[in-house]
């Protein structure tokens, strides 16, 4: 096993992974920023480094540094988390090219992922179902690109191949409408990404989010773990996410899973995966993947029994995949509500120090944070201070035990969004199950 790993991540995340480190035995090394210095994780973590000032960039995104990190307290590997530096295929390059392991695929596959014309081309080759659409870059042929949109049939969407989760997106409904679209995100692209390439595919109007969780060790094995369904989002923010999604069957998962998993050995995959899919009318189309571990993956783990980022370290130490297949069984339904310091009326985030805390508790709940009584939640990084996952042998009872850990769950001192969760747990949609990526926003009036 791996005999020390530097934790490049703070919050949730970075516990997270000092508590599967310390599982398995392994050595941990905290890098945080000026502000973290009393981070859970910090505090826990066998040596702990200050890697540099608030600002993300200059401490959490800063490389040298937290290579030097590794480096100076000789560890054999790093754990990236989930956003920074996780999808950095420059990143992972150099961590390997100092002589360290990188927690996560090659650099080769993640440079392949982090640009979607790629993606989608290495996957529809490999079989599994994407979108009807250009099938790769558009190029500046007007007449071209209008008899593709007219193939594809309207609306259509153009996206930017350096985007992805959200940014550089247009949708195009009339022909009128198509060359100036066009235009107008290649130029965005242009400035945001550096990379002005755009494609299009058909605009699918009202699916659902569900991404399927993938293990492959880069020696020809690799396996899925079910789908997650994320659809309750707001503005490309997760809300809630669970596992299964709702009316998938055996039969279903089995099909996309498998799809998926041989695609992993055919790009040589290694790692924790994800791929995503928007799913309408019972199909699912593939649109991105992301090679890192994701913030949602407990709900995979509570209904599988699976340790995700145990599987992740396991990988990097290069051991074959434990598991097989067919040892993984989707049994229950988990639900998570991210938990977030902001306003729950207008989502404005709500730094300061939280001077009442009482984390909720019970059969099938698990709390996934790292504030504490007295921590002070820092402006300098993302809102989200804790997830909240309830597990039970059906969806029902799931929801039941949110209901009661999120009224049990006392934060004070700053605005948290327990009031939205409560509104989305007892909401009737919600609870019938297989609400659109659009049904939140417009429950708040928003769209
Ligand atoms: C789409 C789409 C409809 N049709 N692609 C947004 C995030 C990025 N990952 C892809 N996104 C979308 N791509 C086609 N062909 C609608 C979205 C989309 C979305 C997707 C997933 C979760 C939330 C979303 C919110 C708005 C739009």
């Amino acid at each position: 096993m791996l005999d020390k790993v530097v934790i490049a991540n703070r919050g949730e995340i970075a516990l997270r992974i000092l508590r599967a480190c310390k599982e398995l035995g392994i050595k941990t090394v905290a890098v945080h920023s000026t502000v973290d210095k009393n981070l859970k994780h910090v505090l826990l973590a066998d040596e702990s480094i200050c890697i540099g000032p608030p600002s993300a960039t200059e401490s959490y995104l800063n490389i040298p540094r937290i290579i030097s990190a590794a480096e100076v307290t000789d560890a054999a590997a790093i754990h990236p988390g989930y956003g920074f530096l996780a999808e950095n295929a420059d990143f992972a390059e150099q961590v390997e090219n100092s002589g360290f392991i990188f927690v996560g695929p090659t650099p080769e596959v993640i440079r392949i992922m982090g640009d979607k014309v790629s993606a989608i081309e290495a996957m529809k080759k490999a079989g599994v179902p994407c979108v009807p659409g250009s099938g790769g870059p558009l190029d500046d042929d007007g007449e071209k690109n209008k008899k593709i949109a007219k193939r594809i049939g309207y609306p259509v969407i153009i996206k930017a191949a350096g985007g992805g989760g959200g940014r550089g997106m247009r949708v195009v409904r009339e022909e009128k409408d198509l060359l100036k679209s066009i235009q107008a995100t290649q130029s965005e692209a242009r400035s945001a990404f550096g990379n002005p390439v755009v494609y299009m595919e058909k605009f699918l109007e009202n699916p659902r989010h569900i991404e399927v969780q993938v293990l492959a060790d880069g020696q020809g094995n690799a396996i899925h773990l079910g789908e997650r369904d994320c659809s309750m989002q707001r503005r490309h923010q997760k809300v809630v996410e669970e596992a299964p999604a709702p009316g998938i069957t055996t039969e279903m998962r089995k099909s996309i899973g498998e799809r998926c998993a041989r695609a992993c050995v055919e790009i040589g995959y290694r790692g924790a995966g994800t791929f995503e899919f928007l799913y309408e009318n019972g199909e699912f189309y593939f649109i991105e993947m992301n090679t890192r571990i994701q913030v949602e993956h407990p709900v995979t783990e509570m209904v599988t029994g699976v340790d995700l980022v145990k599987e992740q370290l396991r990988i990097a130490a290069g051991r074959p995949l434990s598991i097989n297949q067919e040892d993984i069984i989707v049994r229950g339904h988990a639900i998570e509500c991210r938990i977030n310091a902001e306003d729950p009326k207008n989502f404005i985030p709500s730094p300061g120090t939280i001077n009442r805390f009482h984390p909720p508790g019970g059969m099938g709940v698990r709390w996934d944070s790292h504030i504490y009584t007295e921590y002070r939640v820092p402006p300098n990084y993302d809102s989200m201070i804790g997830k909240l996952i309830t597990y039970g042998e059906n969806r029902d009872v799931a929801i039941a035990r949110m209901r009661n850990a999120l009224s049990e769950l006392i934060i004070e001192g700053i605005k948290t969004n327990v009031p939205l969760q409560k509104d989305i747990m007892a909401d009737e949609n919600f609870q019938h199950g297989g609400t659109n990526i659009h049904y939140l926003e417009k429950k708040l009036g928003l769209s």
